[in-house]
């Protein structure tokens, strides 16, 4: 740790040259670490819950996989490149402890409450699961996600596995949106940034098929961070709709050459996300747990920081070592892993089924022993939290964690 104080961005570019894919185990200068765990990322997909929401107003089945197709476009510049617009440059997120949280909620006059639940559900690899629900609405959001990554050629090449799955009551209809591939460049100049590639697919269980195509720079416009899109019933060819333009910055939804609907992030600004005040946050929650690393980052001490972050690392590992001692397991506080997602299961058969007609890829599940299974929002686990009965439970994770902090 202590070597990295002085380090410049030339050495840290030839450290990283040579890393073993764990993003977590990247040693970075202080200057390119961010103040924000990873847990805190689920909360870009609801920064526009106008958007999220929007699905559930529609009655007409290809209207609704529309907006779902419009409110996850709009979601692609938070996610993927809000650090760069807020910090001047991709920044490296603290790496979650097990059963680290981040819980919020958005309040917006037209969705009302949205919450958030994000929880890590495994530090080995790391994978966060997240939950967000808008009851008023009934739109259900949930998924799990870890990251697999390589560098060449001057990039770190990120492979995202895990998913989304989006739920309308109303309608009793899932979405499943796999997670799209994406690299890091601009690390020779010293200012990383993100682009997408490859595809993300969004497969309804009405039957609908999105399919996002991200071309980075633009060929025409030379502009970064172009995608198309298209919009299929599945069994037929014909495309309904097309929305194309700059993840980044605005889109425009074509029916034919019909321009019919557009989105610019200039005039949709993002809804702020409520936390608890630290004080009042649970001692797992993330803000609050990294707190002092966090203070330490802002005074760019790096004998501090990584001081504050071994107490953390230190106390997980003696956890571990105690819960293998006693052949127990940590409890996660909201989600379970499953061996078979019936709901996935049924999406993805869709999705295979017409992708050979649509002539792109099969969508499939990444292998579970990746992401340490497959990770679902446990409702009777919420409940519990909700009415008080995990109560003696939950002080007793805490106490555990204090106690082998304070050692
Ligand atoms: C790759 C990344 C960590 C993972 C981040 C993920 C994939 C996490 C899940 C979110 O839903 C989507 C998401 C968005 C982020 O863009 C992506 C991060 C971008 C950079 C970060 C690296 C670990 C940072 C490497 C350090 C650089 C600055 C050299």
């Amino acid at each position: 740790m202590a070597a990295m104080a002085g380090t410049t961005w030339t050495s840290f570019v030839k450290s990283i040259a040579s890393f073993n894919g764990d993003l977590a185990s990247m040693t970075a200068p202080p200057f390119i670490l961010s103040k924000a765990s990873l847990v805190e990322f689920s909360a870009y997909w609801t920064e526009h819950p106008k958007l999220f929401v929007a699905p559930a107003k529609e009655s007409d089945p290809e209207k609704r996989a529309l907006a779902v197709l419009k409110w996850f476009l709009s979601t692609l510049k938070q996610q993927y490149s809000s650090r760069n617009e807020k910090l001047g440059s991709e920044k490296k997120p603290l790496n979650p402890f097990l059963g680290e949280l981040f819980l919020g909620h958005w309040d917006d006059p037209e969705a009302g409450k949205t919450e958030l639940i994000s929880e890590q559900v495994s530090h080995h690899p790391p994978v966060t699961a997240y939950s967000i629900i808008n009851e008023k609405h009934g739109v259900k959001l949930q998924g799990y996600n870890g990251q697999k990554a390589s560098f060449a050629s001057m990039t770190i090449n990120v492979k995202q596995v895990g998913l989304a799955r989006l739920h309308i009551d109303a309608y009793d209809e899932d979405y499943l949106i796999t997670l799209p591939t994406l690299h890091i460049e601009g690390l020779v100049y010293g200012t990383p940034y993100v682009e997408l590639e490859k595809s993300t697919i969004i497969q309804s269980s009405s039957g609908y098929f999105a399919k996002i195509e991200y071309t980075g720079k633009g060929w025409v416009s030379g502009k970064k961070n172009c995608f198309n899109a298209t919009l299929q019933k599945v069994g037929s060819k014909d495309i309904l709709y097309t929305i194309s333009g700059q993840w980044t910055d605005s889109f425009t939804v074509k029916k034919g050459k019909t321009e019919v609907d557009s989105f610019s992030h200039k005039n949709n600004p993002t809804t702020p996300l409520t936390l608890k005040p630290i004080e009042e946050q649970d001692p797992l929650e993330s803000r609050r747990a990294w707190a002092k690393v966090a203070v330490a980052i802002d005074k760019g001490d790096y004998e501090e920081i990584g001081m504050e972050k071994s107490k953390i690392e230190n106390a997980q590992r003696e956890l571990r070592k105690k819960e293998k001692e006693e052949g127990k397991t940590w409890e996660r506080r909201y989600f379970s892993s499953v061996e078979k997602d019936s709901a996935t299961g049924k999406l993805l058969d869709l999705a295979a089924k017409y992708s050979v007609s649509l002539g792109v890829p099969a969508v499939t599940l990444d292998d579970p022993s990746k992401t340490n299974g497959i990770w679902l929002f446990d409702e009777k686990k919420y409940e519990g939290v909700k009415s008080g009965t995990r109560e003696e439970e939950l002080k007793a994770a805490v106490e555990k964690v204090e106690a082998a902090t304070a050692h």
